[in-house]
């Protein structure tokens, strides 16, 4: 602990060394001599692993956290986005570790495999926070976690499908990233809201929760069952239903009329496309988490004792009720 401390001093030290440099040799543009040291207070180093950057959701969720964690709030950020790869994110914690940061903050792309390294950075006394994505590692292995409750907005995308088709339905389903929570939680919360209708999952497959994975996977599908063979699409992201679009109007057949879609996020485009008519309904997934969790990593820091789990509140959109949001939207 004490020799964690230390370390965590001297690197605070040498960035705000670093930092005066720096702002010296820029000819003083920031003006304030005190604004590198965070208010006077020690920094707080944070590695961050981030998952990549595959959606409109993930780019809102890198700039909430980069603001969150300033140099202004206090914070020495190392961010790391692991390109999707579970392997690179977990090297990348395991970097942080031997760089001794004050806190390590991930973003799990998946959901097994956190074990060893978990482990490993308790071992060497270095807090870790998780945001957005869950583990199954035991929870003992890190702080807290602040997150949304994915098998809710999966639950909340099937009920409204559940209400909407009465009749015989043919729905395919384009996954997130497979073995993550979110694709995982998504798809059987949807499940359980639409057992006993008449909607027939026909085809499910991943889509990389991307654009160009959604688009590509449902040309498949169009390609299998022809754009009457399909009545539905449920996209576990806006990005794939974005990429679906394009594939259902490439195969001449009308998004949103023809086939009805549903997807989860409520980012920008997808809104758009929302009030557009080209999606059918949208549950909301915030990506702005980055000011609680920098709460969260301050606390742990400071040795408090903080709630293991944090669940953000996300609430769904039909046409209307997204014409009437986006000109406020913030992602
Ligand atoms: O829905 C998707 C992103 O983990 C909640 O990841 C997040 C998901 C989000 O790529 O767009």
């Amino acid at each position: 602990m004490r020799k964690r401390l230390l370390t965590g001093i001297a690197l605070a030290g040498a960035m705000a060394l670093a930092v005066t440099g720096c702002s010296t040799d820029s000819g003083g543009g920031d003006g304030d001599a005190g604004a590198g040291g965070g208010g006077g207070g020690d920094v707080i180093t944070v590695g961050f692993a981030q998952t990549g950057s595959e959606s409109g959701w993930r780019s809102a969720n890198t700039e909430s956290m980069k603001e969150a964690f300033s140099e202004e709030n206090g914070f020495e950020l190392v961010f790391n986005a692991a390109d999707n790869d579970p392997a690179a994110q977990i090297q990348a914690v395991r970097s942080f570790i031997n760089q001794g940061v004050d806190a390590i903050v991930i973003a799990p792309i998946v959901e097994d495999g956190w074990e060893d390294v978990l482990q490993e950075a308790k071992d060497a006394e270095i807090p870790v926070i998780l945001e957005d994505r869950t583990v199954t590692a035991s929870e003992d292995l890190y702080e807290t976690w602040v997150g949304l409750d994915f098998t809710k907005e999966g639950e909340m995308a099937g009920q409204w499908a559940a209400e909407t088709f009465t009749e015989p339905t043919k729905m395919v389903v384009l996954e997130g990233t497979t073995g993550s929570a979110p694709a995982n939680d998504r798809a059987e919360g949807f499940d359980s809201a639409i057992e006993g209708t008449p909607i027939e999952k026909i085809d499910s497959q991943t889509g990389d929760f991307t654009r160009d994975g959604g688009k590509s996977v449902m040309e498949g599908f169009l390609s299998k069952y022809g754009a009457d063979g399909i009545d539905l699409v449920y996209a576990h992201n806006d990005d794939m239903a974005l990429g679906a679009i394009d594939a259902i109007e490439a195969a001449g057949a009308v998004p949103g009329e023809d086939i009805k879609i549903v997807s989860v996020d409520a980012v920008r485009d997808g809104m758009q496309a929302l009030a557009d008519g080209k999606i059918n309904y949208i549950v909301e997934c915030n990506p702005l988490l980055g000011e609680k969790a920098a709460e969260l990593v301050k606390a742990v820091v400071a040795g408090e004792t903080v709630e293991k789990r944090t669940i953000v509140e996300d609430q769904a959109f039909d046409q209307a009720a997204a014409e009437e949001a986006l000109p406020d939207r913030k992602y």
